[in-house]
């Protein structure tokens, strides 16, 4: 989004993100991995209370569950990941199809999963694991073709200037942008700042655009979210609906659904409601057939591994993509036909993709209902190339598959089309 001049006291000037040559790839690959790792890890999603009671949450366990800060704090010494593989965690994305991962750099509990210089709340000077996660991500991101986001929190509950009524948010402001700064000079080409917290003052509009201006400044290929500012149209790049796909996006700003896999962004342990690949895979075509992209994140243990069942939930989503990913990758919004009610339409280019959920009994048809004029001139199963007869249809299009559906998820027939 945002108009093509400066704000007052901003020298970055928004390009279009719509059509920038900046946020192509990011268009195009509509399916990022977002991953929820941090300190709060280490309780599996579990806390007891001197008391003995037990209190649940994941990545806000010490602010819901009350934490002591010196107990929170010195859970850090026994908080040791030496699990983490960064080539699986980079793997696990690239079979799922994803293109991009965001990885909590910084969380709301402020503790950086990086060796930071700014302040000594931070994975190197904390914990006995000794090594750089992010610089681990990078070179096995950078091998494996997968993109680098990170997600920073505006909002941090353990930096003494940062909290309400503070004094000086003034200096707070300074560390942040330093450890920006360190972000997006230490690790390579960062593709996505993805910002969080932002809705907590003292934060303002205002911070949001010389926060994004700095942003820009540093690193210009970076994509960033809207939870730099104040989730405006005009600030970041893109919007950032949470666990839900919109009905109708906001106009004027590219979007991406953040959404989990199971019930909790943060590991928990006794969270096993994992959504199935099916409706990972349907979730994802809805998302792509409105030009939105989908962030869908999972939560490494105390150890860094992924729960094995999101592995392979998200793996299902790879496997139908080998086949059918050219209704997703580069594809979007049609605007040629209404959404009917067996599936979802998508377009690349002068064909469209119908992902049939609902695959027709033999005989009866699938109705296209065109809303603007274009002929099909050819049509078939993507999956196994079986043909797909098309006849003219009062205000669209019967389309007849033969055979049965080859994929339970979603069966995909490309349409050759002209727009007339
Ligand atoms: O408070 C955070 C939450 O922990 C999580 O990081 C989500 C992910 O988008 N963002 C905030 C809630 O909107």
């Amino acid at each position: 989004g945002g108009s093509a001049q400066a704000a007052p006291g901003r020298n970055y000037v928004p390009d279009d993100a719509f059509t920038s040559s900046r946020t192509q790839w990011w268009r195009d690959a509509h399916f990022g991995m977002f991953m929820h790792f941090g300190l709060y890890s280490a309780y599996r999603g579990e806390y007891t209370r001197p008391d003995g009671t037990v209190c649940r949450d994941a990545e806000w366990i010490e602010r819901q569950c009350a934490i002591p800060a010196a107990t929170y704090e010195a859970k850090a010494a026994s908080f040791n990941p030496s699990s983490f593989d960064a080539s699986a965690v980079i793997g696990a994305a690239k079979a799922a199809g994803q293109k991009y991962l965001v990885i909590t750099a910084k969380h709301h509990d402020g503790f950086a999963m990086w060796p930071t210089a700014v302040n000594n709340w931070n994975i190197r000077d904390r914990t006995p694991f000794k090594r750089d996660i992010l610089a681990e991500l990078a070179v096995a991101a950078r091998a494996q073709g997968v993109k680098l986001g990170f997600y920073y929190s505006i909002w941090d509950w353990h930096d003494p200037d940062a909290q309400p009524g503070g004094s000086n948010y003034a200096a707070y402001v300074t560390r942040m942008k330093a450890q920006v700064r360190e972000l997006l000079t230490n690790y390579g080409d960062i593709a996505v700042m993805w910002f969080d917290g932002e809705w907590e003052a003292p934060w303002t509009a205002q911070q949001g655009a010389q926060l994004e201006d700095y942003v820009r400044t540093l690193s210009p290929g970076t994509i960033v979210n809207n939870r730099v500012g104040t989730r405006g149209i005009a600030d970041g790049d893109f919007g950032t609906p949470e666990q839900e796909i919109p009905a109708t996006p906001a106009d004027g700003q590219l979007w991406e659904s953040c959404m989990t896999v199971n019930d909790h962004w943060g590991f928990a342990a006794y969270d096993t409601n994992y959504k199935s690949s099916a409706t990972l895979t349907r979730n994802l075509v809805g998302i792509a057939a409105s030009s939105g992209n989908y962030l869908l994140n999972v939560g490494p243990d105390e150890r860094g591994v992924i729960p094995s069942t999101a592995v392979s939930r998200l793996a299902g989503v790879g496997t139908w993509l080998n086949t059918n990913g050219a209704a997703v990758y580069g594809a979007g919004y049609t605007g040629l036909v209404s959404k009917p009610s067996w599936g979802v339409v998508s377009r690349n280019g002068n064909r469209l993709y119908a992902s049939v959920y609902n695959w027709p009994s033999s005989g009866t048809p699938l109705h296209l209902t065109a809303r603007a004029p274009f002929t099909i001139t050819g049509a078939r199963v993507l999956a196994n190339g079986a043909a797909v007869s098309v006849t003219a249809s009062g205000d669209g299009y019967d389309l007849r598959p033969s055979g049965s559906a080859p994929d339970s998820t979603a069966s995909v027939i490309a349409l050759d089309i002209t727009p007339t």
